[in-house]
């Protein structure tokens, strides 16, 4: 009998109930880990012993380093360090749900064994083992989710930016010729990495240039879901995303599953999906020259916030060319975990109260999906008494601060709120300094 013709899904038209179901687990998750790793680890922020500005992984294009130069660095990038059980060790115990990990950034240099190309770890530089399968392998045996940024945008490949990266003018069959580089290079590409190491998360990236059109990217999203329907795709497939700021669907200029606003936290909330990427510093890529550090409690604030306002936190590391993660990082990976232990149930499985998401600027509100519980979290450390006007708790109800199993003394009246008296002992008892979560049952 002859197998019937597989009927072809579009996925730009996914009925809305099969899109929450999609994006369940990833709206309930909330806080993942970024990481942005290759060749660029080893210049590491610096050329011909000069410190070069800007993000670390931006140098190739930054100080237009020769493709045959910038290969070299492929050839030096050996992290005999690397653990991979470790890193996903460290991620969990920070809270992180999920990573997204670069497949190849802009600079072309992939960190699996492609078969369309030897600019990669097994072929070009002396590491032999396959990076993105071992990092795959620990999150599913630590049950975390597995994800993959992918670059568009690819300064080494001829057809791609190599020409117009490296200074020179555009050819006149650009388009012609990245139409190819999709069809013959990303896109088989893409099923390899589908493919070996089933990631839940497409995160693309450098979606802006111009051969690249908008129909085309619809048309990369709809290729990766046919390859794993139940994967999610961020908006940077497509040109209708609106820069940085990630906003989309609403615009009916198709963009992926979530919008990714990059180095802020959106300013009020929004009915769409969206994910705030940040970086700890002032880069992504490693750089032996790093600075502007944010502290661990302005980290827990950006988390909180986003959760506040319904959107996911992906928080940014960048190993160094032996496959450390820079001890500040470690820091606050551990800083923020001890925070999320105590209390990470007023983040997970959170939505937002909408209008009623803040009261100033130091209190943010969260409420469990589902059932009547609000966390107000504050990041301010309370003194004998914890006041907010827009909670009511439901009459003879307990109020917990998380960390200390003693429910607290509490009153309501009409004019001032809710006021909770809060014994030194308890603040003691939650070991918190970064921020101090009431949960209160409405
Ligand atoms: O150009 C990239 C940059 O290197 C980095 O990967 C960030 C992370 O979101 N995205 C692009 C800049 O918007």
């Amino acid at each position: 009998k002859k197998a019937e013709p597989k009927e072809t899904v579009n996925y730009l038209e996914e009925p809305k109930e099969a899109f929450d179901e999609r994006m369940a687990w990833w709206r309930d998750a909330r806080f993942g880990m970024f990481i942005h790793w290759g060749a660029y680890a080893v210049p590491a922020g610096r050329y011909e012993g000069k410190e070069v500005n800007g993000i670390g992984e931006w140098i190739m294009h930054n100080v237009k380093i020769p493709i045959d130069i910038y290969e070299g660095y492929a050839k030096e990038f050996n992290p005999t360090a690397f653990n991979a059980e470790e890193w996903v060790t460290r991620m969990k115990n920070a809270g992180m749900k999920y990573m997204v990990i670069t497949s190849k950034h802009h600079d072309g240099f992939c960190l699996w064994d492609s078969g369309v190309t030897d600019y990669d770890i097994i072929d070009f530089s002396p590491y032999d083992k396959d990076i993105l399968k071992a990092l795959s392998d620990a999150c599913k045996a630590q049950g975390v989710k597995f994800g993959l940024y992918h670059s568009i945008m690819d300064w080494h490949h001829p057809d791609a930016q190599a020409d117009t990266y490296a200074g020179g003018e555009p050819s006149e069959n650009n388009e012609e010729r990245f139409a190819d580089y999709l069809e013959s290079y990303l896109k088989p590409q893409l099923k390899e990495l589908v493919g070996n190491y089933d990631p839940a998360i497409l995160w693309f990236d450098g979606e802006w240039e111009k051969e690249f059109t908008h129909e085309q990217g619809q048309e990369l999203y709809q290729y990766v879901r046919e390859l794993k329907p139940g994967i999610i795709i961020n908006n940077r497939v497509d040109k209708g995303r609106k820069g940085m700021q990630g906003m989309n669907k609403d615009d009916s200029d198709y963009a992926g599953d979530f919008g990714t606003p990059e180095q802020e936290i959106l300013d009020g909330i929004s009915d769409l999906d969206w994910e705030s990427c940040m970086t700890m510093n002032d880069t992504w890529g490693y750089k032996t020259d790093d600075r502007n550090w944010k502290s661990s409690a302005e980290l827990v604030r950006n988390l909180v916030d986003a959760a506040a306002k319904g959107g996911n936190y992906l928080l940014n590391i960048g190993p160094d060319a032996s496959g450390n993660i820079p001890e500040a990082s470690m820091k606050r990976l551990e800083d923020i975990g001890e925070w999320m232990k105590v209390n990470g149930e007023a983040v997970y499985g959170t939505e937002s109260p909408k209008s009623g998401y803040k009261e100033g600027d130091n209190i943010r509100f969260t409420r469990k999906k589902g059932t009547p519980f609000y966390y107000a979290v504050t990041f301010e450390k309370p003194g004998k008494t914890f006041q907010v006007e827009k909670l009511k708790p439901e009459e003879g109800s307990e109020v917990v601060l998380l960390g200390y199993e003693q429910p607290l003394e509490w009153n309501y009246s009409e004019e001032s709120g809710l006021t909770i008296s809060v014994p030194e002992e308890a603040l003691r008892a939650t070991g918190n300094t970064l921020a101090w979560t009431f949960k209160i049952k409405m």
